[in-house]
């Protein structure tokens, strides 16, 4: 049941597009007036002067209706206009900002970010300013960070690896050097920096992450070293654990995922359904304590080599997705698969956590599905599960969320195997 790697590794020339936004600050006291049709100069001015106008600072062109300025308070004027007989409506002159874009130069060619709506939801959540903190801890298991990467300053909490050796399964502090790039990208996919001027933006930039080395230069890496990242990570306070590698069931692997998980009051454990282009189902994505993901496309279509089966629970980006690179500080670099889609499952988890602390793993997975936007065929599907993620609908969700949704049905028991591969 060995399963080959189809993570498609494409070195990427830096093209830096500049994707700054500067917006104005228009005046904050001014009022929009409409009078009614057919109202003399008479009484338009009695109306304004009993409405403390302090003088008309322009006009709204084919609405008709015209900007004053509030002597005082600009709520309160507005209020006596919209009461006075000659008017036909008033309001405060609110400030509307453009969706947020951050000014990292590689946002313009990360596609996913726009298609899930991210900027949407960053401005919506006061997350506009690309805050450095104040998001939950990720745990990572994958082939290790380049922890001196440039868009990874502040966003690594911590550094593990796994070996086995005759004394065992251990993790330890330390060791988590990646010679692959994959985990590189997968950490970048989370919690690069945003907002820094540098290379891409991480959908949940003020998060952090813990990487915990268990596969290799290969992407290849034992069950017992992955379980015991798993364990660690969960004992290390990560609220979401991401796991972008997939293998044969393993009696080993599912009690580190159950352990996580803790019936939904532990970590939210998401993980890729696999890259077989088949129906076949991959651990740990096909427990029931962890989330499969499936990859979408830029058009919202199932790339061939995801996934399906009845247990894809959602789908997200996984096609093309550039990120931070193993190869020096200031490299980037594009990967395609069903494990690119799962860290932006996992980032949206972050926010989600952000948004509302309250919301335990089982809360996140309710959310992020019931907010999810439905493809294929209506309902939830064997291609797309639930559909392909909506950070916008889903912050919003959250943050009127306080329901603790039911854990799930315990899974069948599995039986030991013993290899697991980046996917
Ligand atoms: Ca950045
Ligand atoms: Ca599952
Ligand atoms: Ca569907």
């Amino acid at each position: 049941m060995a399963k080959s790697i189809r993570v498609v590794t494409l070195a990427v020339a830096l093209v830096l597009v500049p994707a700054s936004v500067a917006v104005a600050a228009p005046p904050s006291d001014t009022v929009i007036v409409k009078f009614k049709d057919g109202t003399s100069a008479a009484q338009r001015s009695d109306a304004l002067q009993g409405a403390d106008v302090d003088r008309t600072v322009g006009t709204v062109p084919v609405i008709g209706a015209r900007v004053v300025r509030a002597e005082d308070s600009a709520s309160a004027t507005a209020g006596a206009l919209d009461d006075d007989p000659a008017v036909d409506y008033a309001e405060v002159n609110r400030r509307m900002r453009a969706a947020v874009v951050p000014n990292d130069p590689l946002f313009a060619r990360q596609w996913a970010l726009q298609v899930i709506n991210a900027p949407a939801a960053w401005d919506a959540r006061a997350l506009a300013g690309f805050p450095s903190g104040g998001g939950p801890v990720v745990g990572i298991v994958d082939s290790g960070v380049r922890t001196t990467h440039q868009d990874l300053q502040g966003a690594i909490a911590g550094c593990l690896s796994a070996t086995t050796t005759d004394a065992g399964s251990s993790v330890s502090d330390g060791g988590c050097e990646d010679q692959n790039g994959h985990g590189t990208n997968v950490t970048g996919t989370i919690v690069a920096r945003a907002g820094n001027g540098i290379g891409t933006a991480g959908l949940a930039f003020n998060s952090t992450a813990i990487m915990c080395k268990a596969l290799d230069a290969n992407n290849v890496g034992l069950m017992s070293d992955i379980s015991a990242c798993i364990v660690a990570l969960r004992d290390r306070g990560a609220r979401i654990v991401n796991l972008s590698l997939v293998g044969p069931p393993s009696e080993t692997l599912y009690r580190a995922v159950a352990y996580a998980y803790d019936g939904g009051n532990g970590a939210l454990v998401v993980a890729a359904s696999g890259n077989d282009g088949t129906t076949n189902v991959n651990y740990p994505a096909g427990y029931a304590e962890a989330m499969s993901v499936a990859a979408t496309d830029n058009t919202d279509s199932h790339p061939a080599f995801s996934t399906s089966n009845d247990d894809v629970e959602i789908s997200a980006p996984g096609v093309g997705i550039i990120g931070p690179y193993n190869a020096s500080d200031s490299s980037y670099a594009i990967f395609t698969g069903t494990s690119m889609a799962a860290p932006h499952v996992s980032g949206l988890a972050a926010l989600l956590a952000t948004v509302n602390p309250s919301l335990n793993a089982a809360g996140l997975r309710s959310v992020i599905e019931s907010s999810a936007v439905d493809l294929g065929a209506p309902g939830p599907d064997p291609v797309f599960g639930y559909g392909r993620i909506d950070v916008a609908r889903a912050v919003a969700a959250a943050g009127a969320s306080v329901d603790q949704p039911a854990p799930p049905e315990p899974p069948a028991e599995e039986p030991p195997a013993a290899g697991a591969e980046a996917e």
